[in-house]
């Protein structure tokens, strides 16, 4: 009896919970078993035949993960082909069904059962299509994809310094919608336009607007409901308003809920959120036929070209990075996990602003920003350069569309931008009619997308990111145009001095005196392999950027005016075409590929983040080397960065107090002598009594100077010549030295000088060539030239000698920095080299040249096994046949 009653009990519940399901909207992805084929078909597959041998595939996927990195240049840029069987059950005949795409790089067609669905211009944004006409109920449904990446002269972007990645690398849903909903066909937005026009402490004012679809062809009264909840789930506000859908139409509607008292203000100290739920429900069952959920956050803001940037009527200065969708080994096709992992690392640096460049991103960032507390400047696509077509003006502004309508309910954003630095790569001769033509057609280009902007969206600022060509941009008109002029800013890194930045901005202040400005841009490579006590310009060194971004930060927080700054970039990313010792990398990044912090993100923490901080430096090169010229002990002195927000800071090495010192700009400098093995380092500082402390092992490999030292026996040394770095080796766990002159008891070359690439931004050392057949790039790509010795006085015994050689320079035509924004590299021609190497006297090497072995950027290496007898040590000759001798690494390792 109970057991009757309590089933029936459970079946009514089963219906009821049914029943109302059935009305909300369904969204679910079909991201898992697609088949993928990459290349052209003739047409969409049809059956099980044309898909044979396609590969499996789960979504998001891009066809160029790992061709990205290889030694050949350039990646797949064509067509693709995506196909999945999806059945779709007849519960959704009285449904309106879409197919929802996240992204597709860059152009789409959506073919479903062979009938094309539509198709979709642009790689960053959402679509959608309607598929209800196309699908068959309880059957399999064919879901066909063609996707293209190939350069298209009328798709921005048409040229920039990453990677245009192809394919389906976001999510894709499909939906199910009651006929009566909130509009689905506008730009994949979600249809209903939340503002908050009045905000003040006291008060808050929110407007909703939206679009009322019905594909239903019956009259129908409705009931539109706006609630507010807050972030404990309390309804605080509600609207609704009667309706009534007349048959197959379209009805706008508004929504005023004019007064919210004591808001609860969003910013990233207290991004405060609330939700707002939209709903349409049925007016005579009170049944509930769509609902859609939306952020809300309750903030105002304001630029000032004097002042800065002031939210919720308190001035703060935005700080931050940029930040592309890229990881190692996946291309753009990051798991949703990747992109929140973004920016939980940009917050917990104590950033509070992110420029999403250089194109909209997957909206799991966007809600991490709303969530997390992140202000953000979103921008579209153009880059470097436009093309004077209709269909390229046509496409920016649809794509400045989508953007605006898909981004317009996040509170985190403020900012709409768009062309970067789009003067780069002006089309035409300079100074050519021509050219002043295409000049006037940017900056027509730039007042429509402008225009669209205040008439989509008037809450919100304008942005044009430009280059450092201030006159440039000032004299065709782009300055003039947007709220705020953007500055990509690399004074000490493309050109000049660091120190030059500070003057760019003063320069703005003066000349634009009622433009709020931002720095859309700085930052410096770092590869932290590197290490250079000396850094210099281009050396890709730890010391070097450390060095740069102080003189930066300095001068952002000194100056008022200037309203907030992005750091390039949050992380290291791909872009294919870039060479140099991390080959297809930018190295611009705090972050590494893999997100590992270099000193930059400690650096900004101790500036940025309130509670106490303490962090060691270069803690990423922990197996360094160096020489040690003691002849008692074995140390090796280096400079040691800690970076802490505290006064001052205490440094023990191996147990021993190398004492306090105080911080100067968050950073504190020890002369620390590290001895060889394993160094235990720890930083302590004292806050009200408590000690705050980072601790870190650096294992140390020091050589003697003499390297028949009884201190300890020589085991090997690596040395890469014309360079003065230290690499550091993680996997074969070796250090390569910086080359020094020889002198009697040690070790060193003896004659010739350092290679550099002549007019090219790398005046310093070496060459940014990517150097084929290797790994080892960063030691390829240094040499000394016209070296007449190479000595080593180590003890009699067996020894294996490595010799590396590339030859640098080549008679291809482009060379040097594949975006150098300076000016672009002039390459020495390649002529006939030729040259005898001598091992202890033996000729082992017989006319190593260009027509032996020595193929232009490519790597070249042989061991060579020794006696070393009667003391005599190991003495390298090298005696030259045509042009110069050359050495580009040196490894001696002794056997026995
Ligand atoms: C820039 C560009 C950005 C580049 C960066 C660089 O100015 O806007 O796309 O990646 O410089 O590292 O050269
Ligand atoms: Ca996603």
């Amino acid at each position: 009896m109970m057991l009757k009653k309590l089933s029936a009990f459970c079946c009514c519940l089963f219906i009821m919970a049914t029943s109302l399901k059935a009305q909300e909207r369904i969204k679910k992805t079909i991201n898992t078993n697609w088949n993928f084929h990459k290349g052209d078909i003739e047409d969409f597959p049809k059956n099980n035949n044309d898909i044979i041998n396609w590969d499996k595939v789960n979504l998001p996927h891009t066809w160029n993960a790992i061709d990205v990195t290889d030694d050949e240049p350039g990646y797949y840029r064509g067509i693709g082909w995506y196909q999945k069987n999806v059945v779709i059950p007849s519960s959704w005949k009285n449904k309106d069904i879409y197919i929802y795409f996240e992204g597709a790089s860059q152009v789409a067609e959506v073919f479903i059962n062979g009938k094309s669905v539509g198709n979709h211009i642009g790689g960053y944004n959402f679509f959608s299509f309607p598929i209800s006409s196309a699908v068959n109920f309880d059957q399999a449904n064919n879901i066909s994809i063609k996707v293209n990446n190939q350069y298209n002269d009328d798709i921005p972007p048409l040229s920039a310094d990453f990677t245009f990645y192809g394919g389906i690398y976001r999510d894709v849903y499909l939906m199910a919608v009651n006929k009566v909903h909130f509009d689905m066909d506008n730009h994949a937005s979600k249809g209903i336009f939340i503002s908050t026009p009045k905000v003040t402490k006291e008060q808050a004012s929110v407007l909703v607007k939206g679009v009322l679809s019905n594909t239903n062809s019956g009259n129908q009264s409705l009931i539109i409901c706006s609630q507010i909840f807050d972030a404990n789930g309390n309804k605080i506000a509600e609207k609704q308003d009667k309706i009534k859908a007349t048959g197959t139409s379209n009805q706008a509607f508004e929504q005023n809920i004019p007064s919210i008292k004591n808001p609860n203000l969003w910013s990233p100290n207290s991004p405060y959120l609330y939700r707002i739920i939209s709903q349409i429900k049925d007016a005579k069952t009170g049944a509930l036929l769509d609902e859609v959920s939306n952020p809300l956050g309750f903030r105002w803001f304001s630029f000032d070209a004097d002042k800065g940037f002031f939210l919720n009527g308190e001035h703060l200065k935005l700080i931050g990075t940029n930040r592309h969708q890229d990881f190692k080994g996946l291309g753009n096709a990051l798991p949703d996990a990747l992109h929140v992992r973004d920016m939980e690392l940009l917050k917990a640096m104590g950033g509070n602003f992110l420029r999403i460049s250089h194109y909209p991103q997957d909206p799991e960032v966007l809600e991490a920003c709303d969530r997390l507390g992140i202000l953000t400047s979103v921008e579209i696509p153009i880059v470097n350069t436009i093309t004077e077509s209709k269909a390229f003006t046509d496409n920016c502004l649809t794509m400045m569309t989508e953007m605006i309508r898909q981004d317009y309910n996040h509170p985190s954003v403020i900012i709409w931008a768009y062309m970067n630095e789009v003067l780069l790569r002006p089309r035409y001769d300079k100074g050519s009619e021509k050219q002043e033509n295409y000049f006037k057609a940017v900056a027509k280009l730039a007042q429509e997308l402008e225009d669209l902007t205040r008439i989509e969206d008037h809450s919100r600022y304008s942005m044009i990111p430009c280059h450092g060509n201030f006159d440039l941009y000032k004299r065709v008109g782009l300055t003039q145009i947007p709220d705020i002029v953007g500055w990509n800013l690399y004074q000490g890194w493309y050109s000049g001095k660091s120190e030059d930045f500070a003057g760019y901005l003063d320069k703005h202040h003066k000349e634009l005196p009622s433009k709020p400005l931002i720095i859309t841009e700085y930052g410096a490579d770092v590869d932290p392999h590197f290490s250079n006590p000396n850094p210099i310009r281009f050396d890709k060194s730890q010391e070097y950027s450390n060095k740069y971004h102080q003189v930066y930060l300095k001068a952002i927080l000194q100056r008022p005016f200037v309203a907030g700054s992005a750091i390039w970039n949050l992380a290291d990313f791909n872009s294919e075409q870039r060479t140099d010792t991390d080959p297809h990398t930018n190295n611009k990044g705090i972050l590494t590929t893999h997100r590992q912090p270099k000193d930059q993100y400690y650096f900004y923490q101790a500036h940025l983040l309130k509670a106490p901080f303490i962090k060691i430096g270069s803690q990423l090169r922990n197996l360094r080397s160096g020489i040690s010229d003691s002849e008692t002990e074995l140390l090796h002195h280096e400079i040691l960065e800690i970076y802490s927000n505290q006064p001052q800071v205490t440094l023990k090495v191996n147990g021993k107090s190398l004492g306090t010192v105080k911080t100067d700009f968050c950073i504190a400098k020890f002369d620390v002598p590290f001895k060889d093995g394993v160094n235990q380092l720890e930083a302590t500082t004292l806050v009200n009594g408590k000690e705050i402390k980072d601790f870190v092992e650096i294992n140390y490999i020091i050589i003697p100077q003499k390297l028949k030292s009884s201190l300890k026996p020589f085991t090997e040394i690596n040395v890469s010549l014309g360079d003065p770095r230290y690499y550091m080796d993680k996997t074969l766990q070796q250090v390569w030295l910086p080359e020094q002159a020889y002198q009697p008891g040690s070790w060193g070359y003896v004659g010739g000088e350092i290679f550099r690439m002549k007019n090219s931004g790398r005046q310093s050392f070496g060459t940014d060539k990517n150097i084929l057949g290797t790994d080892y790039d960063a030691i390829y790509a240094t040499q000394r030239e016209d070296i007449k010795q190479f000595k080593l006085d180590v003890p009699d015994g067996k020894y294996e000698l490595t010799l590396h050689f590339a030859e640098l320079l080549s008679d291809k035509e482009k060379g040097g920095l594949a975006y150098n924004l300076g000016k672009d590299a002039e390459n020495e021609k390649l002529s006939e080299r030729s040259f005898n190497v001598y091992v202890n006297g033996l000729k082992v090497l017989e006319n190593l040249g260009t027509k032996n072995e020595l193929v232009p950027e490519v790597a070249y290496a042989t061991k060579i096994s020794i006696n070393v007898k009667n003391g005599t040590g190991v003495v390298v000759n090298f005696e030259a046949i045509k042009g110069k001798t050359i050495l580009n690494g040196l490894q001696l390792r002794r056997i026995y």
